[in-house]
């Protein structure tokens, strides 16, 4: 042992953090009954991140801006990398042999995969999220969720096993294309976030992400204020109160890129709303590959996550592209919003 060194900063001296596949084997030992299912989709999902993390870092030098000139199943400019984000989720689930179907929001319905007895999990993504800004090198993000299938493991995956309501997701998460890249998830045992170490090709888990808590209150509020002449009262009166109030006054910050959004106020506290007003009286957002899985993360960090007035895990989806609008964070000022 050095002079001036202790038992334990020799030990600690060295230690690598641990990297997603440590973590995930140790998650998986605190679970007896765990077949390896869950960690082998996560580890592949981690690939997916850090393929479409290239292709975000490197798409000013491939030809990768811009749009394919076509529109999506939401009637929106696909755009190149959208394109290319979702054939890297496809390709990785496909190969996977507990993977028994999924759904895109960029594709009109699910697919299902040829059955076998292994194939327990779907899985629903968003590849690209907040993709409108992209071309300006805006922070952007990729969301997905794994249910356990519930139809018969000897037919194909059926539409009910991609419209469970979302306190069934088994797991959930997202990837920040951000100053750096994070995969951020929740198999129900609280939050971690990994940061992509560039030099090696790993995500690793700082201590600080191990186990995200969101703050109680907080004073950030993230809106499209350029709709508030499409809002109802309902949501005029509550910016209005977060704005005005006595105590922690509130300010905005809106990206307009909804992982990112959320990833700030998860980490900083406040409230994300995208409310439903006279123009789109469900909202804008995605209830199956957009505010379920981020719901889920929202409440394993201590937050909250309603439609205005219903917790969004206990909404059942009637549609695989329903949309629905959200008040989601803080819990604080998620429970606020029910007094207006
Ligand atoms: P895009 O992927 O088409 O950019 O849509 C992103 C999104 O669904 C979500 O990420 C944003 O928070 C939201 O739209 C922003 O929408 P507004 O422009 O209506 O505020």
């Amino acid at each position: 042992m050095l002079k001036g060194e202790t038992n334990c900063s020799k030990e600690n001296k060295h230690l690598l953090p641990p990297n997603i596949q440590e973590h995930l084997r140790q998650e998986q030992n605190l679970h007896p009954e765990a077949t390896g299912a869950l960690t082998s989709i996560l580890i592949d999902l981690s690939r997916v991140a850090k393929s479409i993390s290239y292709l975000v870092n490197t798409a000013g030098l491939t030809d990768a801006y811009g749009p394919t000139g076509q529109t999506n199943v939401q009637g929106e400019a696909v755009i190149k990398l959208d394109e290319r984000a979702n054939e890297q989720f496809k390709h990785v689930l496909r190969l996977n042999p507990y993977v028994a179907g999924y759904a895109s929001e960029e594709e009109n319905t699910f697919v299902s995969f040829p059955t076998g007895d292994k194939e327990k999990y779907i899985v629903w993504f968003d590849p690209l999220d907040g993709s409108s800004n992209f071309d300006t090198n805006v922070s952007i993000g990729s969301i997905f969720t794994i249910y356990k299938r519930i139809s018969d493991v000897k037919n194909l995956v059926d539409e009910g096993d991609f419209l469970q309501k979302g306190c069934e997701q088994v797991c959930s998460g997202y990837f920040l294309y951000g100053s750096s890249t994070m995969f951020v998830y929740t198999a129900g045992h609280g939050v971690y976030g990994f940061t992509l170490d560039p030099s090696v090709g790993e995500f690793v888990l700082p201590k600080d992400y191990s186990h995200i808590k969101t703050p109680k209150s907080g004073k950030i509020y993230s809106v499209n204020e350029g709709y508030s002449d499409q809002w109802f009262t309902d949501t005029r009166d509550y910016i209005n109160h977060l704005k005005n109030r006595d105590e922690n006054p509130c300010i905005s910050r809106y990206i307009g890129s909804l992982v990112a959004d959320f990833h700030r106020n998860l980490l900083k506290g406040g409230v994300y709303v995208y409310p439903k007003d006279t123009k789109n009286p469900n909202g804008k957002l995605r209830l199956c590959c957009e505010l379920n899985p981020l719901a889920l993360i929202a409440e394993q960090a201590g937050g909250l996550a309603t439609d205005g007035k219903n917790r969004i895990l206990n909404i059942q989806p009637q549609q695989l592209h329903q949309r629905s609008p959200v008040v989601i964070g803080s819990k604080n000022e998620v429970e606020k919003f029910s007094e207006f």
